[in-house]
């Protein structure tokens, strides 16, 4: 991949959708979604990750006009602005819209699956893209959450997903692998990963880690009677996964609170130079 700041990178997360479980309905103009996006890029976002279609558990899928007319506004006016725009889709024709106003990376929750001209598109850009893993779509990911090996069986599916990009002509130095916490995953599946997340680093491409406020914090830090902590009250348990998956060599965290990580990732870097002998 490109050369980066030398440490692990901070996406921000920008769901410009009605009904996405965690920020949904907060950025419901264009000039509000374009101003959160600049605050991550001051907070210390390297990417602003840019999606109008929810992948909530059960979320039905929206067309690829609605999913346009969401996205595209304010892909192009950060993009204006200077920001490293990443879209967040499974779309071909949301992604070439997306790059052709200004967007330099595409993150597919699919791995590809969802779309075959979506290859084709990111040859042709010649940007990163992100491969998620999933099983399934956000209609039935929870009955196909079974494993008896989590770590070898993602990491099994995700060298497929990276080859399938490979044999349609994407460049191996584009291609970003990510683990796709909570999708088709278990709470405990989620933990699993990141406890071997180096077994999917050493696959040898990018890695990116979506923790953000996902089920599986909520679960960890349920109240006495089984409540599962709120969404919003899970940035600090982030924050935790973001230094955890740089230790392990993450590429990029994907995450709400950009502040927070953006800290703990400039922290672990200035420790990890202090341990070369270089300044920080
Ligand atoms: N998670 C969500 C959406 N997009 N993309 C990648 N690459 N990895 C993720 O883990 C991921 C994603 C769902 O979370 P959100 O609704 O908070 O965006």
């Amino acid at each position: 991949m490109t050369d980066g700041p030398g440490r692990c990178l901070v996406m921000g997360i920008l769901n410009v959708t009605p009904d996405s479980f965690s920020d949904g309905g907060r950025h419901d103009t264009v000039e509000a979604a374009v101003a959160q996006g600049q605050a991550m890029v001051a907070a210390g976002a390297d990417y602003v990750d840019v999606g109008g279609e929810s992948t909530r558990p059960g979320a039905e899928r929206v067309t690829a006009e609605q999913e346009l007319r969401r996205v595209l506004p304010v892909v192009a006016a950060l993009a204006r602005a200077g920001v490293a725009v990443s879209v967040d889709t499974t779309r071909s024709q949301v992604a070439a819209a997306a790059l052709a106003a200004g967007a330099v990376l595409v993150n597919d929750v699919s791995g590809g699956l969802a779309d075959p001209a979506m290859a084709p598109v990111v040859a042709d850009a010649g940007v990163p893209w992100v491969l998620m893993h999933r099983r399934g779509d956000s209609r039935d990911m929870y009955a196909r959450a079974r494993y008896d090996d989590v770590v070898a069986e993602v990491r099994r599916e995700l060298c497929r997903r990276v080859d399938a990009a490979m044999s349609a002509g994407v460049a191996a130095e584009r291609l970003v692998v990510d683990p796709g916490l909570g999708f088709a995953k278990q709470p405990e599946h989620d933990l699993a990963l990141l406890a071997g997340l180096d077994r999917i680093t050493d696959l040898g491409f990018p890695v990116l880690v979506g923790a953000s406020r996902k089920r599986f914090l909520g679960a960890l830090l349920a109240a006495p009677d089984g409540t599962p902590r709120p969404a919003d009250q899970r940035d600090r348990a982030t924050l935790a996964v973001s230094a955890l998956a740089a230790g392990a060599g993450a590429w990029g965290v994907r995450v709400h609170d950009v502040a927070g990580s953006a800290d703990a990732l400039r922290v672990l870097a200035a420790v990890g130079a202090a341990r070369r002998g270089q300044p920080a």
